[in-house]
């Protein structure tokens, strides 16, 4: 045996001391009545030596004092018999025999409510004394008869009284008593005898007049006594105190005190211990099972259960459980509801819990998109960009910050069909906005800061320019790992592309390269001198002039542009631009100044007249740059060899000659020697003038005048500092006098 058991079974004996204060007798029988605890014969049985609790077994026959013991009940009762009282009279009206009851003290047991006082007899009351330890009552009832002789088959009043007894008395006495003493003549033709008694309720039926001779007979009746352990309720004495298995405290309904009671589905004594119930084998209609047949019932501890054999399913059916075949017709089946219900149950609860998980992950997810967002827009310059184009100063386009989603959607998720172009910046896409306007979107490089930071710079340099030659920035999108830039769509490729590349057409004449280089050149002076904050673009080259369906260029790529504060002609900054194009000036000394830009012009306008690329290794060593092919052809004075043969004729050599020396003069090496952007501009638009001057001097020979004079007007135009009005004014002159011409 274990500690813990040897610990168990002390604390159960210690309890069972402190109940029983004696040993629990096991069952015994005295003749048909089973004696149980806390009842017992012996001294050292009955519950705490309490003499109540003592009975006397006799001849086959157990008393409780000289009350003849029928029954004990576990539920706090035990049935005894207790004798009538009755007086009976001779013809003269004298008593012949008579007993009154004088009962024992009964201890703790008391006279359960169960019982009636009953007086049989004719003009006879009963009295009954109840002594109890609270107080002493007393009752009574009278049978009175009207009638002769009494045909009454109820006992009340006629014949046959009943009252109710007094409450927790443990001693009684009672006698039957007469009114008509004296007058035997009445009381005898109706019975020679009246009687006092005690009876358990509804087991005593009157039978009227028969009565009143047939009782004689009858000696005893049954009374219930009421018995408890103690005077304490189960709350007092604690819930624990019944120790027996599967028992449990109760309190007693009828008076004080508590008694032990089986748990349900046990029987049994329980202060010795209570045994399950096999209900399925019971026949007691109370703890009987309900299934079909005993055959479905399995029993279980303090329950049973109903099993059905296979294809037959527990019903309930009314208030029993039935087993009825699978495929029976009958319809409501509560199972098969319940297991519905369980069903749609478990999965509208699952679906409920996803549809939450969901949910919630999706705001996650949204909160975690827009976080980072904010983390791309802050990172991609967003912060500052927004208080640079709202602070510093007007600004002469409206930039516009679009949301991710609406560039996805412009660019059908970054399709590949719709890249445009792929340039050392990043990849142009082509872009459809929702109201159907065409633009061209530039993503820079993924995994590349400083094309971030150029990014801004090209929006914050394109919002101060407003010019009919500068490509159009609509707006950007900083919310993306990279910033996306969003321009108006130029149609027509770039100029690149139409001189040497995949748009080479032969019908790009001298008249389109000298317009597209005036623009150009005019496009520079303004950003040089004449826009709000000076701007050096950096990146010239046939590659960033883009022509729409007019061969009209545009400016593009400013991601490398410098705004050049008013107070400083030069900026030292790491050294950007591409080979070729790079003036090699700002190249060596890192200064940049207006010039370097005049320099990369001047490597256009030797492609426009040479279409040849700036850099060409098929060229002889010292020819390979653009550049140097030139000088060297211009000092040995076979300019006309490298001259695109397709601009090259009668008409226009002077023109081609004269530009070709402006674009050298561009290239000079120090930036000092070559002219400003102004002045490029306006010598390449007198060219222009000169050639509508050959067309118009057939007719007009005195022309000469005018062509100075407006020579005039344009430098006087170009000096203006309100920028795109005093460019426009010149081409609107130039243009109007050439329409004029015509
Ligand atoms: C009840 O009557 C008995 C006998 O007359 C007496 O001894 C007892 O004190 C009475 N009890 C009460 C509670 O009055
Ligand atoms: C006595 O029994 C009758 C039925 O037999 C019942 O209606 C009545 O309530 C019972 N009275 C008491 C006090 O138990
Ligand atoms: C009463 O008992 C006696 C004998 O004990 C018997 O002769 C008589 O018939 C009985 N009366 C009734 C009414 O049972
Ligand atoms: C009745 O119960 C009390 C309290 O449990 C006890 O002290 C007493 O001995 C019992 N017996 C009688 C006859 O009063
Ligand atoms: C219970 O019975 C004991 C002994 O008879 C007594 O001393 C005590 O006052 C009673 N308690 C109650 C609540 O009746
Ligand atoms: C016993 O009676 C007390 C007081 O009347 C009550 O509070 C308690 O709940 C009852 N206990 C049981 C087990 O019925
Ligand atoms: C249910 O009870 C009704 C009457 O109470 C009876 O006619 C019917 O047969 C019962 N149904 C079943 C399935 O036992
Ligand atoms: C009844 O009996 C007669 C004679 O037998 C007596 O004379 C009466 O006195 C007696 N009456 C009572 C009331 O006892």
């Amino acid at each position: 045996m274990k500690v813990q058991d040897l610990f168990l079974v002390a604390i159960f004996c210690l309890s069972y001391t402190q109940l029983v204060k004696g040993q629990p007798c096991p069952s015994t029988r005295c003749g048909n009545v089973k004696i149980e605890y806390p009842f017992g014969i012996s001294s050292d049985c009955y519950h705490d030596n309490d003499p109540s609790f003592k009975l006397i077994c006799k001849e086959e026959k157990l008393f409780l004092k000289n009350l003849e013991v029928l029954s004990i009940s576990h539920s706090s009762q035990l049935r005894v018999m207790v004798p009538k009282s009755f007086s009976c009279f001779n013809s003269q009206g004298n008593i012949t025999s008579w007993s009154y009851f004088r009962g024992p003290n009964l201890g703790n047991l008391t006279l359960s409510e169960n019982n009636k006082l009953t007086a049989i007899g004719c003009n006879t009351f009963a009295f009954l004394t109840a002594f109890g330890t609270r107080k002493n009552s007393s009752v009574g009832c009278t049978s009175l008869c009207e009638s002769t002789p009494v045909e009454n088959r109820e006992c009340n009043g006629a014949g046959c009284c009943q009252n109710a007894v007094p409450e927790a008395s443990n001693r009684f006495n009672f006698s039957p008593y007469t009114f008509t003493y004296q007058k035997t003549s009445e009381r005898t033709y109706i019975s020679n005898c009246i009687y006092a008694f005690l009876v358990e309720n509804g087991t005593f039926e009157f039978n009227g007049g028969e009565d009143f001779n047939n009782l004689r007979n009858v000696t005893h009746f049954p009374v219930v006594l009421d018995w408890s352990i103690g005077n304490q309720t189960c709350e007092q004495v604690g819930r624990g105190i019944c120790i027996g298995e599967n028992s449990k405290c109760s309190n007693s309904t009828t008076k004080t005190g508590y008694v032990c009671v089986c748990e349900d589905g046990y029987h049994g004594n329980p202060y010795l211990g209570c045994q399950d119930i096999n209900e399925c084998a019971n026949t007691d209609p109370i703890r009987k099972h309900n299934c079909a047949d005993s055959n479905t019932c399995e029993n279980t501890p303090g329950s049973f259960h109903c099993n059905c054999q296979s294809g037959f399913n527990l019903i309930a059916t009314n208030s029993t459980m039935t087993c009825l075949p699978i495929h029976t017709p009958v319809y409501v089946p509560p199972v098969y509801v319940r297991w519905t219900q369980i069903f749609l149950g478990t999965t509208i609860g699952f679906l409920v819990i996803l549809f939450a998980v969901t949910c919630i992950k999706q705001r996650m997810k949204h909160r975690k998109d827009t976080e980072l967002r904010q983390k791309f827009f802050e990172q991609n310059g967003g912060g500052m960009l927004i208080q640079r184009l709202s602070g510093a100063g007007p600004s002469n386009v409206d930039v516009k910050i679009f949301a991710e989603e609406g560039m996805k959607e412009a660019t059908n998720g970054y399709d590949e069909s719709r890249i445009l172009g792929q340039g050392g910046q990043g990849t142009v896409y082509k872009g459809i906005l929702p109201d159907n306007s065409i633009v061209a979107i530039k993503k820079a490089r993924l995994g590349d800061s400083s094309q971030v930071e150029q990014f801004i710079n090209e929006v914050l340099v394109l919002s101060q320019i407003n010019h009919r030659n500068v490509v159009k920035i609509l707006g950007c999108c900083l919310e993306t790992e990279v910033p996306l830039l969003v321009y108006e769509f130029i149609t027509n490729g770039t100029l690149f592309d139409h001189l040497h590349g995949s748009l080479f057409d032969s019908s790009l004449t001298w008249e389109h390269r000298l317009r597209i280089a005036i623009e150009v050149a005019g496009t520079l002076s303004y950003l040089h001198s004449s826009a709000s904050i000076p701007i050096i673009h950096r990146d010239i080259k046939t590659a960033n002039i883009l022509l729409d369906e007019d061969l009209t260029a545009k400016v593009a790529d400013f991601g490398a542009s410098r705004l050049i504060p008013m107070d400083k002609e030069q900026l030292t900054t790491m050294v950007q631009g591409t080979l070729g194009y790079l003036d090699p000036e700002y190249y060596n000394t890192g200064l940049l100044n207006e010039k370097s830009d005049v320099y990369s012009f001047g490597v256009v306008l030797m492609e426009l007249l040479s279409g040849q690329t700036a850099l060409c290794f098929e060229r002889p060593q010292t020819s390979k740059h653009l550049v140097s092919y030139f000088a060297s052809a211009m000092k040995e004075n076979r300019l006309h060899e490298i001259i695109d043969g397709q601009v090259m004729n009668e008409d226009n050599q002077k023109e081609i000659h004269e530009a070709a020396r402006v674009a050298i003069e561009c290239t000079r090496l120090t930036g000092e020697e070559r002219p400003r952007m102004k002045e490029v501009a306006a010598e390449l638009e007198a060219l222009r003038l000169t050639k509508t001057k050959h067309k118009w001097s057939d007719q007009y020979p005195e022309a000469e005048d005018v062509e100075h004079l407006l020579g005039v007007q344009i430098l006087s135009a170009q000096g203006e500092t309100s920028s795109s009005i005093g460019y426009d004014s010149i081409k609107n002159v130039s243009i109007l006098d050439i329409e004029a011409g015509r």
